[in-house]
């Protein structure tokens, strides 16, 4: 039986991938590196550090650690000017009411996120107060496809896996959750997501009897 949701932040909560490319172009145009939208689908639920690398994979760049380093917070200081612009209104439809329904039927509620700006993200959207646990990029050493941010979620729920369900819209994201043991719904387009268990376009048209009536026919 389900006992805990656990959430990826960006793409499933709220769209920061916006703000997370507009930060990357600008330090990339320093460095004259051509950095596109379709570039920034690489880095997706990837962690600061290798989105720099990949960038810099990109434009052909071997920097030192130093620099990196300093790069990687020079993009960061750009992100938090937007992040530190949002409000609620960016909340994604329909998933601060699903979440509501998950905790008024006394299921558990958990953040997942590769971001080190999670909490600050819940907080500048109200919602900080609905999650049971928050994991984020400054509790796990193992990126997404590795279980460790959404088994340490379990753990700090106290809820086995195999009663977690994980809601991702990145492949990674959802190859983490099959690595965890936990049922998984990919949120965006089904031909991408398509190793998920179920795969739907956003919350706005789902609640917990719709989740639950999944988990029950599929084979899983
Ligand atoms: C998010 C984004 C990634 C970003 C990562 C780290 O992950 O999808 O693009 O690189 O966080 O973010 P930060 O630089 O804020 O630590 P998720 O897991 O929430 O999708
Ligand atoms: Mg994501």
């Amino acid at each position: 039986t389900l006992k805990a949701c656990l959430f990826d932040l960006d793409g499933v909560i709220v769209d920061t991938a916006r703000y997370h490319f507009l930060a990357w172009k600008q330090l990339a145009e320093q460095l004259g590196i051509d950095f596109t939208e379709e570039h920034n689908e690489l880095l997706k639920g990837v962690s600061r550090m290798r989105s720099l690398d990949i960038i810099l994979e990109i434009g052909g760049k071997t920097l030192s650690e130093e620099e990196k380093t300093a790069l990687a917070n020079k993009k960061n200081e750009v992100y938090l000017e937007y992040i530190l612009k949002m409000d609620e209104s960016e909340i994604l439809p329909g998933v601060k009411s699903f979440i509501t329904e998950l905790k008024n039927n006394h299921i558990r509620v958990a953040l997942g996120s590769a971001s080190k700006n999670a909490r600050l993200i819940l907080k500048r959207l109200n919602i900080e107060n609905l999650f049971d646990a928050v994991i984020d990029g400054n509790k796990v050493s193992e990126a997404k496809p590795d279980p460790e941010v959404f088994l340490n979620g379990a753990a700090e729920l106290q809820v086995e896996p195999e009663a977690c369900v994980v809601f991702e819209d990145a492949v990674a994201g959802i190859e983490a959750a099959q690595n965890a043991g936990m049922f998984c719904v990919g949120i965006g387009d089904i031909t991408i997501l398509k190793k998920a268990n179920l795969v739907i376009p956003g919350f706005a048209d789902f609640n917990l009897e719709k989740l639950q009536a999944c988990m029950q026919e599929d084979s899983y």
